[in-house]
């Protein structure tokens, strides 16, 4: 394997973004707090997570975190909202607005048409394990990965797919008995459940999620983006759907029956389309 040689492509506060051939790696930076996401957090997680979608030669994204902590030496991946940011009406921004937004990077992750690999080195919680679930794949710490749900012991809770989704991921059952008792789970039991794909040494969990990523980058793009909202389609309705559909369309736009219709217009006479019905 290529050796990985991170380069940076933007300076954020919150968050690291760079980016190594066709991998982009975005990831939380506030260890001390155990990666907690505030307002700016977020805007910068959807700056991040923006471009990479936007960027044609990136391939796969992973969402990961800096640390350990310099306080005590203990990793998190993320730990949901920032309570020392949360006012009577939620999360207070700088600007003194009260919005997080987290859930706009919930759907940029979702309906991204590239693969999203949560690499989870220690504490996943509340928001923090909603992220993991909204990702494609997650591969965690052997060592360190704890996954805990603690929205209702705060009153901030996810009840789209951080709760909904990871039920159909892990069974009805197993769901409400993350969120009603708020459990700490290990590396383990979360693969055991089915919500992680793989239980990695800490040492090799970055290079690890290079080698998946560089798996999937082998593959076929199209394939890849198709197969993620053919998959996202049943449980996101008729916005599946249309993301979806969208791709469809695309496909569709490059038939000869999609020239013949729009060189049809433009040359003001009646299309002639070629009268096959293809079962
Ligand atoms: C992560 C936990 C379990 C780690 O425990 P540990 O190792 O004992 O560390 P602590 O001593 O507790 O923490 C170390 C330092 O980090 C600070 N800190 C930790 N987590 C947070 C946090 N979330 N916010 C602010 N600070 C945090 C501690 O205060 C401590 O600092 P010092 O050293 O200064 O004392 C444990 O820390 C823990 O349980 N953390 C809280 C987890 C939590 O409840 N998170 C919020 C859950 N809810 C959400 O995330 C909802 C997100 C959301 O916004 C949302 C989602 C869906 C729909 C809508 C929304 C929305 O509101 O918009």
């Amino acid at each position: 394997m290529s050796k990985i040689i991170w380069e940076t492509v933007k300076e954020f506060e919150d968050i690291t973004y760079k980016k190594c051939g066709n991998v982009a790696r975005i990831a939380f930076n506030r260890p001390n707090v155990r990666n907690a996401f505030r307002p700016k957090t977020t805007k910068e997680l959807y700056d991040a997570f923006y471009d990479a979608g936007e960027d044609t030669s990136i391939g796969v994204v992973l969402l990961s975190a800096e640390g350990p902590s310099t306080k005590d030496g203990v990793y998190s991946f993320c730990s949901g909202g920032d309570q020392k940011a949360r006012g009577h009406q939620g999360y207070v921004g700088e600007d003194g607005y009260h919005r997080l937004n987290i859930l706009e990077v919930q759907r940029l992750i979702r309906f991204m048409p590239k693969a999203v690999i949560a690499v989870v080195p220690g504490w996943a919680v509340g928001g923090g394990h909603s992220l993991h679930v909204v990702c494609d794949l997650t591969l965690a710490s052997k060592e360190h990965a704890i996954f805990k749900q603690t929205d209702a012991d705060v009153t901030s809770f996810d009840g789209g797919y951080g709760s909904a989704y990871l039920a159909k991921m892990v069974g009805q059952k197993k769901a409400r008995e993350i969120f009603f008792l708020g459990r700490n789970y290990s590396a383990e039991e979360a693969f055991e459940m089915g919500m992680v794909n793989a239980v990695i040494p800490h040492d090799e969990l970055e290079a690890t999620a290079y080698q998946w990523a560089q798996e999937i980058l082998e593959k076929s793009p199209t394939s890849i983006k198709m197969l993620k909202f053919a998959m996202n389609l049943t449980d996101d309705g008729m916005v599946g759907q249309q993301v979806f559909a969208g791709e469809a369309t695309r496909l569709a736009y490059m038939t000869d029956e999609a020239k013949e219709g729009r060189n049809a217009f433009l040359e003001k006479r009646k299309p002639s389309f070629e009268k096959k019905w293809i079962p």
